[in-house]
């Protein structure tokens, strides 16, 4: 093992800084206390290494040695595979079900994407509505906690984590859901915003960058926030 590998375990994380798809990955390294380099990139500017290896020009990307890894799901499962104990169920069927939800997780930040980006408040509130019905589901599958498969914390937990805090940080301008509507959504979403890996998961700065993200994009929640 040469120096570098002792230091950050030949793990380098590259990243944008508020983004929810390297968040999961972050949460994961965290919770497996594995050890790793970030490297942030500004995905507005990329560096030309970036162009190179990243296949789809998208973070995050794991490099291990020589290989590159990317999509977060792979990523994580990478991380989990390779940093015991495992945060996927044994069970093939249960193992399955997890991955689906949290490909819907997936699709859910694809809403939000278009939550941020409304370009008006017509807009806005179609894409708050899809999003909602989305998070509907999930309140029909959660059980009683606090994670997502009962007292064991899950890869499904990393991957929804990301969006549960912006959805927090966006209540007071558009709030996507509400606790007595969603309670188990609530729930869960609290016990996730209060535990360590997720809480560390992100840039100290996060909440203003996430903001003036906002107001970049110039659009209806922008208003809102202008506004507000
Ligand atoms: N399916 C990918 C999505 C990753 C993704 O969309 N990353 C965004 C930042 S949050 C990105 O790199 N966008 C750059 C682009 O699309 O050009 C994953 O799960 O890793």
């Amino acid at each position: 093992m040469n120096g570098k590998e002792t230091q950050d375990g030949g793990l380098e994380l590259v990243s944008f800084k508020l983004c929810p798809f390297v968040q999961r990955s972050v949460i994961t390294l965290l919770h497996k206390k594995a050890r790793f380099r970030i490297t942030y990139i500004d995905l507005a500017d990329p560096p030309p290494w970036f162009r190179e290896i990243s296949p789809l020009g998208k973070v995050p990307l794991l490099r291990v040695g020589d290989a590159v890894i990317f999509e977060s799901a792979v990523i994580n499962e990478y991380i989990d595979e390779t940093h015991p104990p495992p945060l996927h169920p044994a069970d093939p069927l249960r193992r399955a079900v997890n991955r689906a939800w949290i490909e819907f997780g997936s699709e859910c930040l694809g809403d939000l994407y278009r939550i941020v980006t409304a370009a008006d408040e017509t807009a806005l509130e179609k894409a708050c509505a899809t999003l909602r019905g989305k998070l509907e589901r999930m309140e029909g599958v959660l059980g009683e906690g606090p994670f997502f498969n009962g007292e064991a914390f899950s890869l499904v937990d990393a991957a929804w984590a990301p969006l549960l805090m912006r959805l927090e940080l966006l209540r007071p301008l558009v709030p996507v859901y509400g606790p007595e509507a969603l309670p188990r959504l609530a729930r869960w979403s609290e016990v996730l915003l209060a535990a360590p890996e997720v809480r560390e998961s992100v840039v100290p700065e996060f909440e203003t960058l996430f903001r003036e993200h906002i107001l970049e994009r110039g659009g209806a929640l922008a208003a809102r926030l202008a506004a507000s």
